[in-house]
Order: C-alpha cells, then structure tokens, then sequence
C-alpha cells in the first residue's frame, strides 16, 4: 500500500515537472528577438489612409504582388508605420496616401497619379516605378527603420 502512495506521488511530481517545463520559455527563442521594420512616411498632411505595400524581391516589387501589405489612418505631416515582423534581407516600400479614403489609388484620366505616393529610397521611375535596384534597401539582423516622403 504505501509502495503504491509513493508511485502516485512520483507520477505527480513528474506531471507538475514536464507542465512547468511546458510553461517555461525556451531561452534561445527569448533571446532571438523579432526583427522589425519601421517606416517614416513624410508627406502624409493631406490626411487619409497610408497605404503601404512590402515587396521582398525584384519579382515581387516588378509584378506588384506584394509580400505584405496594410492600412493606416494617416497622423499628421508624418506617420510612423509599422510592418511587422521580417527577415533580414533586401526590401522595397511602396506607399500612396489614400486621401479620399475609397481604397483605391486615384489617377486621372491620363493615367497619372493624383494622390501621394512615393518608394523606398524616395526613387522615382522615369515611366511608371522605380526599378527594384534603385527602391529597395537592406534590413539587417536589427531591423530597419526609413524614411520616406511622398510626391506633393
Ligand atoms: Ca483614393
């Protein structure tokens, strides 16, 4: 009988054992802080929605298909966006100050744009964007935060 109390005892403190374990976080993961990217976007004073883009290579940033993207209401002259979590790397940024808040990027009827907008680096393309070369920029192993100032 007692053999039998001291085999359920041990079972117990196994089991509080492995869930503190469970509870406890792994150092490595603690250390390895996420990598951020942060950027300044100037120009941002017409009020609206910032509309941002993240392209993580050429292919990306020359199709359009952007590897993240996301809103934000516009904060003052100046508004600090954040875009998440990032693996170090080679970015771009794209960004255009929805100001009629519709969602959309408004052009005439020329094609040419009639809301703010700007890319990483503050390139601008000759015809249409900017090459991949000329609007990305490295994130390192801490993170990044630019700047950039949208057209008038
Ligand atoms: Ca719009």
């Amino acid at each position: 009988m007692q053999l039998q109390n001291r085999a359920a005892m041990l079972a117990a403190a196994l089991l509080l054992a492995s869930a503190g374990l469970a509870g406890t976080p792994v150092l490595a993961e603690a250390e390895d802080a996420a990598i951020t990217l942060e950027v300044i976007v100037h120009g941002t004073g017409g009020g609206g929605v910032v509309n941002w883009a993240l392209y993580a290579d050429e292919g990306q940033h020359d199709s359009g298909k952007q590897m993240r993207g996301g809103r934000q209401d516009a904060d003052g002259a100046s508004t600090t966006v954040s875009l998440g979590a990032i693996e170090p790397g080679r970015y771009s940024v794209a960004i255009f100050l929805d100001e009629d808040g519709d969602g959309e990027f408004d052009t005439n009827f020329f094609g040419i744009p009639k809301e703010p907008f700007g890319f990483s680096n503050d390139a601008m393309g000759a015809m249409g964007k900017p090459s991949f070369e000329k609007a990305s920029f490295v994130v390192g192993t801490d993170g990044a935060r630019i700047e950039m100032t949208l057209t008038d």
